[in-house]
């Protein structure tokens, strides 16, 4: 079992530096496409063995030091009595959007083992398979409510931030009910075999650091508080984040997954050195030459090198393109592994 992945979250020695990417199965991948011809994403979702193989797909050819369970961020919504398609080439899609207080209400505290077995049963069957770790995961309350109480991807966020804004009694119950039922979907994951766990926040880092802290923090600090209970380690991810580290560190995390825009150095010196830091090569990187590339790369093992040499794990700023090339994906792999093993 190649454990380097857990060490750096830990800030412990490691052979080299452990590389995985965010949305490493997905659609740049030929084997992917050809299975979503005959599946829709929910589909594989839903079929353990099938779900398994396609998490396992890019561990076998980019190398990559974890595996991320496949699934969606929207995959636990259904339990909670909500019902969503996930389209093509646009993401979550909600019919029915969550908007008044007779629906928030409504929600169900449902009962994980029981409604999303199949979840479990992927897990299980990945450990058996493995061998590097498994990072299970789920949207942070925020990035869900944005999917639920828009309906989908939206431009103007007009929803969401009416009734964040309102700040009356429907946002503390709906980011209160994503906070608790996401924390029970997460020791789900846990007690079923992931090694990790992964909280994407990905759309928070467009709020203000007041309009984060009043609205967002409070529920995500309950996440790692009902965490803390769970031995593995924990990693939390949002875009554009860098005026939350404040806030972000004081998260019973172990590891701040930061985007591209903004450097390792000018991280740490916000968080210092108690949390590992997992990223941030911007992903449009891999569509420039080698010798840009292997800047770029160099650029950010540099700065892991000289100021701290320990607690980093290699990834992107956000998460694979489908225009990417899995032959660039290996090579990265291969020139972080070459630069720093030894
Ligand atoms: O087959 C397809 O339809 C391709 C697109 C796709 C994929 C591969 C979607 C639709 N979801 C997924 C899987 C997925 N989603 C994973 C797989 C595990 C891996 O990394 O290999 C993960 C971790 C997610 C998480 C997710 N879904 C996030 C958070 C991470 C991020 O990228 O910011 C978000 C925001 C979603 C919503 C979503 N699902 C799918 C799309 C296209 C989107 C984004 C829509 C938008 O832009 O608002």
């Amino acid at each position: 079992m190649n454990t380097n992945f857990i060490k750096a979250c830990y800030g412990e020695p490691v052979d080299q530096i452990p590389v995985w990417f965010m949305r490493q199965a997905g659609r740049y991948q030929p084997e992917y496409r050809a299975i979503r011809k005959e599946n829709t994403l929910m589909e594989i979702v839903y079929q353990p063995e099938l779900c398994a193989h396609v998490t396992q797909l890019p561990v076998e050819q980019l190398g990559v030091d974890a595996a991320i369970l496949f699934s969606d961020i929207m995959t636990p919504v259904k339990a909670l009595g909500i019902d969503f398609d996930i389209k093509p080439g646009f993401g979550p899609y909600v019919e029915k959007p969550v908007r008044t207080l007779e629906q928030i209400v409504a929600l169900k505290n449902p009962d994980f083992t029981k409604e999303v077995n199949y979840v479990g049963a992927t897990i299980e069957l990945l450990r058996t398979w493995l061998t590097v770790p498994l990072i299970g995961f789920c949207g942070a309350p925020y990035t869900l409510a944005y999917y639920l109480v828009e309906g989908g991807k939206s431009k103007s966020w007009q929803h969401l931030h009416g009734m964040m804004y309102a700040n009356d009694e429907r946002w503390h119950q709906l980011m209160q009910h994503l906070a608790v039922s996401m924390a029970a979907y997460l020791k789900y994951q846990v007690a079923k075999g992931a090694q990790a766990i992964q909280l994407f926040d990905s759309w928070a880092g467009d709020l203000s650091f007041e309009d984060y802290e009043r609205f967002v923090f409070p529920y995500v600090l309950h996440i790692f508080e009902e965490l803390k209970v769970v031995d593995v380690p924990k990693i939390y991810f949002g875009l554009k984040t860098s005026h939350l580290f404040p806030l972000l560190q004081q998260y019973a995390c172990e590891v701040i997954g930061i985007d591209h825009t903004i450097s390792i150095n000018t991280a740490r010196a916000t968080l210092g050195d108690a949390k590992a830091l997992q990223g941030n090569l911007p992903p449009t990187a891999l569509f420039a030459d080698r010798s840009i590339l292997h800047a770029k790369i160099d650029f950010i093992i540099d700065q892991y090198q000289q100021h701290y040499n320990k607690g980093f794990i290699f990834n992107l700023g956000h998460g694979c393109l489908p225009e990417m090339q899995g032959e660039d994906l290996k090579y990265v792999v291969d020139y972080v592994h070459g630069k720093t093993s030894g």
